[in-house]
């Protein structure tokens, strides 16, 4: 089993995280870890946050002369912005935020003990992690892309520049749909005998995890409502270079909840970022009088951010169901098994 867990606060020490699971043998590219946190700083729309922060890992154990040992690794993301004991009380939870559920929970007297550990920040332990996991892929030919599809409601690249900047005239924050592909993705990773192997299932779990995703599809998704079955199913192909295929994937390459071995194709729509310039009506808690949400500094827009965030997530998710039907505790023997395997898939 692959597992791992994060800690941090946004603006605490920095954020942590423990990945077990892995096996030895893993040659580990620090640049690439930190070139995928890097990724996930930058994209249109990200506020003064991320002109501060440098995210780099550290790594702090299972990891010898560049290689996995098979022991948990351990990583470190400091934060630059390390202020949380002298940042502002915050009593106006934000609509759209985790603010009022979070302090109805917990029973704190600031609001401010839930945004901190609410914060997106936390996905940068997570794209770590992904990252790691990328690497595992690598080695069995399998890549995890992304891109955004839609923002605001805009489908032209060319457009997005200046609906960001419309927002930020605005004092407004946008949404969006990125699309997230997987390739090289074998048959037979997850599985339709229990519900909680299912691989789409498992998929959804994680990138219906990522801070603001109000929605995730596969393949044609929503779309497959407007159709007969005639039109969408994939039929079946087989030749003996590349085995079974098919011509469509509408699927998005999941059936019974099992990669069928064409690409994985799935989308999410992220709400626009929650906390305003401009902001909603909400209560004070302190003494339960209309008032405006808190404004805390953030971003207009992280729909590619959060593109970058969901290949990770989808990474960690791959891994796992990889290292489940192929695992072993060296990768040598990983790539010998799956050698077979793929023999025997073709014939
Ligand atoms: C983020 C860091 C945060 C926010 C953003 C994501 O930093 P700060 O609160 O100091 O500006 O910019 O957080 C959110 C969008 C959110 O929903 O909390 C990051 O590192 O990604």
């Amino acid at each position: 089993m692959l597992r791992f867990l994060t800690a941090g606060e946004s603006h605490g020490r920095g954020l942590m995280a423990i990945l077990e699971g892995l096996p030895a043998g893993l040659k580990i590219d620090n640049n690439f870890i930190n070139e995928e946190l890097s990724r996930r700083q930058k994209g249109l729309g990200r506020g003064a946050r991320m002109r501060i922060e440098k995210d780099k890992a550290e790594i702090f154990s299972g990891i010898k002369d560049g290689v996995t040992l098979g022991s948990p690794i351990g990583i470190l993301i400091k934060n630059k912005d390390f202020r949380i004991d002298i940042l502002p009380e915050v009593f106006c939870p934000r609509p759209g935020h985790a603010d009022l559920a979070g302090y109805l929970k917990y029973d704190f007297k600031d609001i401010r003990n839930v945004l901190e550990r609410a914060s997106a920040r936390e996905t940068a332990a997570r794209v770590a992690i992904g990252a790691i996991c990328k690497i595992f892929l690598k080695e069995f030919a399998i890549t995890i892309e992304s891109k955004v599809v839609m923002l605001a409601g805009v489908l032209e690249k060319n457009l997005y520049i200046k609906k960001i900047k419309e927002a930020k005239e605005k004092k407004d924050t946008l949404g969006g749909i990125f699309e997230v592909v997987a390739k090289g993705v074998p048959p037979g990773l997850g599985s339709y005998v229990q519900w909680d192997r299912r691989l789409d299932a498992r998929l959804a779990y994680a990138l219906i995890s990522i801070p603001g995703i109000k929605a995730v599809e596969f393949g044609l998704g929503f779309g497959y409502a407007e159709k007969f079955g005639s039109e969408v199913h994939d039929a079946i192909y087989y030749n003996s270079q590349r085995g079974y295929f098919r011509k469509t994937n509408n699927a998005g390459g999941l059936e019974g909840g099992v990669s069928n071995g064409e690409d994985l194709v799935m989308r999410a729509c992220m709400k626009p970022i929650s906390t305003l310039l401009n902001p909603l009506d909400s209560v004070n808690i302190l003494n339960k009088k209309s008032a405006k949400a808190q404004i805390e500094r953030s971003d207009i827009c992280a729909v590619e951010p959060a593109a970058v965030i969901a290949e990770n997530i989808v990474a960690f998710i791959l891994a796992d169901a990889f290292l489940e039907k192929f695992g072993a505790d060296v990768l040598k023997e990983i790539k010998e098994g799956y050698r077979r395997y793929l023999k025997r898939v073709k014939k």
